[in-house]
C-alpha cells in the first residue's frame, strides 16, 4: 500500500465511523423517546415494535460486519431467527420471545463496539464484500432504513407527542410549474456508486421520448382541489385495481387527514394542525396518487423518467449523483435526516434544483413512481438474494428521492424503494409529468 492508499483507507474509515455514529444516534433517539411499554407494543399491524427494528438492526449488523467480515464468533448465536424479517410477518412480532428494551440496547452496543474494531483492522479491499467499504456502507443504510422505518412507526403512535424538530425552510420563488426533458438517451443506474446497492446496479442506457416533469411534488391544497372536485367517488380517474381498494378501504382523503368542520386538520407525530397548503402531500398510496394525476390531464412519471429528470445534465449528456451535482447532500439541497419533521413547502430548496429546474427530487416526500420493481440489463445479487431478487415482479410500485426522514446515506439520485400500491403508512408523496409531442 502507498502512503496516498493508506490516507484514503483512513479518511474512508472516518467517513464510515462518522456515518455509523449518526445512525446509531438517531437509533437511540427514536427508541429512547418512548418507554419500554412503548418500545415493546405494536403500534399498528403494519409494523413490528419499536424493540424489534433495533435488535434487528443490531442483528444485521452481527451477521455482516462481525461473523463475515471480520470473522468473529457470534456475539448472540441464538436469536438470528428472532430478527429474521423473513421467518416472522411484522404482525406477530409482538408475541415472539424478543430481547427486552435493556437487553436489546445492551445487544446493539456490544455489536457496536466490535464493530468499530473490525473497522480499524480489516482491510477495505481484496474481498468484493469489503471493497471501497460496501459492507460497511450497506449495513449504515440498513440501520437508516429502520430509523426511517421507526419514525413511520412513531406516527402511527398514539399519545403525547415525543419527537420535536425545527420547521424546514421556505419556499422561494418558482419560474415554472412543469419543464419538458428532451427525448433520447440516458444512462441509468449506476456501477460507479461505492455503496449503491444491487438493484440499483449496473449503469445502463435508456432512450426515452420527450416528456414534462412538474417542477414541485403536488401539494397538499391541489390535492385538496381533487377532493373537493369529488375525485375520491368518480371511478374515471382510478385503475380498476385502485377504484377496487379506494371502496374496499373506504378511502377519502390521505391517511391522518381528518374533518373539523368546514377544513381539514392532519395528525402529525401526535400534533393536530391545520393541513398546510403549501406542503407536499403525503401519506397518499400509490392509486390515490394515480388518480389525482389523471384528475389532473398528467399521469405519473415512470422511474426512468423521474431518474432523468434528477441525474441527467443536458451540457454534458452525462447522468449525475444528485440533481444538483456530484456533492454529497448537504442541509442548502434538500430535506432529509428526520432535521425537520415534516416536508418543506413545495420551491423549497432551490439550492437542489436539476439543471433543468426541477425541485425537491431528493427529500421531503418519497415519490410514487409508475413503474414495477424489476431487475436492471445486467442485475446480479449482491451480497444477498433478500434485498432486492425476492420482491422482482412482486406487488410493488416503485418510490423514488426519499423523505424527509431519509439519511443522505441512504438515498441518492440511482436509489430504488418499493412498497405495495395500497400503502400509505410511509412518508409517500408525488409529482406529475405528461408526454411531450416529439418535435
Ligand atoms: C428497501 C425500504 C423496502 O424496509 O423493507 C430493511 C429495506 N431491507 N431491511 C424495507 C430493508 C431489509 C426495505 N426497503
Ligand atoms: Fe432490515
Amino acid at each position: 500500500m502507498t502512503s496516498t492508499e493508506r490516507i484514503q483507507a483512513d479518511r474512508l474509515r472516518e467517513r464510515v465511523a462518522e456515518d455509523l455514529r449518526r445512525a446509531r444516534e438517531r437509533s437511540t433517539l427514536l427508541t429512547d423517546a418512548v418507554d419500554d411499554d412503548d418500545l415493546v407494543r405494536q403500534h399498528s399491524r403494519l409494523m413490528s415494535p419499536l424493540v424489534w427494528d433495533l435488535a434487528h438492526i443490531g442483528n444485521q449488523e452481527e451477521l455482516w460486519l462481525v461473523r463475515d467480515v471480520g470473522g468473529r464468533e457470534p456475539v448472540r448465536h441464538d436469536i438470528d431467527d428472532l430478527y429474521d424479517a423473513f421467518q416472522h410477518p411484522r404482525a406477530d412480532r409482538p408475541s415472539l420471545p424478543l430481547l427486552n428494551p435493556a437487553e436489546a440496547r445492551g445487544y446493539v452496543r456490544e455489536v457496536r463496539d466490535k464493530v468499530l474494531d473490525v473497522l480499524e483492522t480489516s482491510p477495505l479491499e481484496g474481498r468484493p464484500l469489503v471493497e471501497r467499504a460496501f459492507a460497511f456502507g450497506m449495513i449504515v443504510q440498513h440501520e437508516q432504513q429502520h430509523d426511517e422505518t421507526m419514525l413511520a412507526t412513531h406516527q402511527l403512535r398514539k399519545g403525547t407527542p415525543v419527537l420535536h424538530a425545527e420547521p424546514p425552510p421556505p419556499a422561494a420563488p418558482l419560474p415554472a410549474r412543469e419543464v419538458l426533458v428532451p427525448g433520447g438517451p440516458f444512462t441509468m443506474g449506476t456501477s460507479a456508486e461505492p455503496w449503491a446497492l444491487d438493484n440499483e446496479r449496473p449503469a445502463f442506457g435508456v432512450d426515452l421520448a420527450p416528456y414534462w416533469i412538474d417542477t414541485v411534488p403536488v401539494s397538499n391544497g391541489d390535492y385538496l382541489a381533487f377532493i373537493d372536485a369529488g375525485g375520491y367517488d368518480d371511478p374515471r380517474w382510478w385503475s380498476e385495481s385502485g377504484w377496487a381498494h379506494r371502496m374496499k378501504a373506504s378511502l377519502s382523503a390521505p391517511r391522518f387527514w381528518e374533518r373539523d368542520g368546514d377544513r381539514w386538520v392532519r395528525t402529525r407525530f401526535g400534533v393536530v394542525e391545520p393541513v398546510p397548503l403549501d406542503e407536499p402531500v403525503v401519506h397518499v398510496c400509490f392509486h390515490e396518487a394515480a388518480a389525482y394525476a389523471k384528475w389532473a390531464g398528467k399521469r405519473l412519471p415512470t422511474e426512468a423518467e423521474w431518474e432523468k429528470a434528477a441525474r441527467w445534465d443536458p451540457a454534458s449528456g452525462r447522468s449525475r449523483r444528485y440533481p444538483w451535482g456530484d456533492d454529497d447532500p448537504g442541509p442548502q439541497h434538500a430535506n432529509l435526516g428526520q432535521r425537520h419533521l415534516r416536508p418543506a413547502p413545495v420551491g423549497a430548496y432551490p439550492a437542489g434544483e436539476s439543471p433543468l429546474g426541477v425541485r425537491q427530487l431528493i427529500g421531503d416526500v418519497w415519490e410514487w413512481c409508475d413503474s414495477d420493481f424489476l431487475p436492471y440489463p445486467g442485475f446480479r445479487a449482491f451480497p444477498y438474494k433478500e434485498y432486492s431478487e425476492v420482491f422482482f415482479r412482486g406487488d410493488y410500485k416503485m418510490l423514488r428521492g426519499g423523505s424527509f426522514g431519509t439519511d443522505a446515506a441512504a438515498v441518492r439520485g440511482t436509489f430504488r424503494n418499493w412498497d405495495h400500491p395500497i400503502r400509505r403508512q410511509i412518508f409517500a408523496g408525488f409529482r406529475c409529468a405528461r408526454d411531450a409531442e416529439r418535435p
